[in-house]
């Protein structure tokens, strides 16, 4: 009678196991999806806001063998500008006057301010400036220094 009950409970306790694991095994198997699921929302989200982001404007100067193009840019105060050389030979783009560099008003650099590239680009290669002085900023090519442009600071 003793082990009848012992039997009965040992059962119950086991279905009661193995329909915990079933259900655990349910919830495991449900999860992957919800996390696909999830994951895509936020490419989704993502994405939008990556076609929303070209409001931040890029100014690009190209290098090429006849000079910087444009001439002159004029960006906001703050904003950067990116330039790219596209020739096959170096560029190294520095604040006028050549070879002094010491137009831009930022001390740093290398030669006179920190308006200077400090090495010449390769292909390809881009030097970034973040402007953050006012007024019209001339430069030049330190190695070809006849090629000169201008940045306008507003
Ligand atoms: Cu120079």
């Amino acid at each position: 009678m003793n082990k009848k009950i012992l039997f009965l409970i040992l059962l119950i306790f086991l279905q009661a196991c193995s329909s915990q694991t079933h259900q655990e095994q349910r919830v495991l198997s449900q999860s992957p999806k919800e996390i696909v699921s999830d994951s895509k929302e936020r490419t989704d989200i993502q994405s939008t806001s990556q076609e929303l982001s070209p409001e931040k404007t890029t100014n690009t100067v190209i290098i090429t063998a006849e000079g910087f193009t444009p001439r002159t840019i004029t960006v906001n105060d703050g904003e950067d500008v990116t330039w790219i050389n596209k020739d096959s030979q170096e560029h190294w783009p520095a604040s006028a006057v050549h070879p002094l560099h010491n137009n831009y008003p930022e001390p740093g650099g290398c030669v006179g301010s920190k308006f200077d590239a400090c090495k010449g680009l390769t292909t390809n290669g881009q030097f970034v400036f973040t402007f953050a002085q006012r007024g019209e900023w001339f430069y030049h090519d330190h190695l070809h220094p006849a090629n000169t442009g201008s940045v306008i600071v507003r």
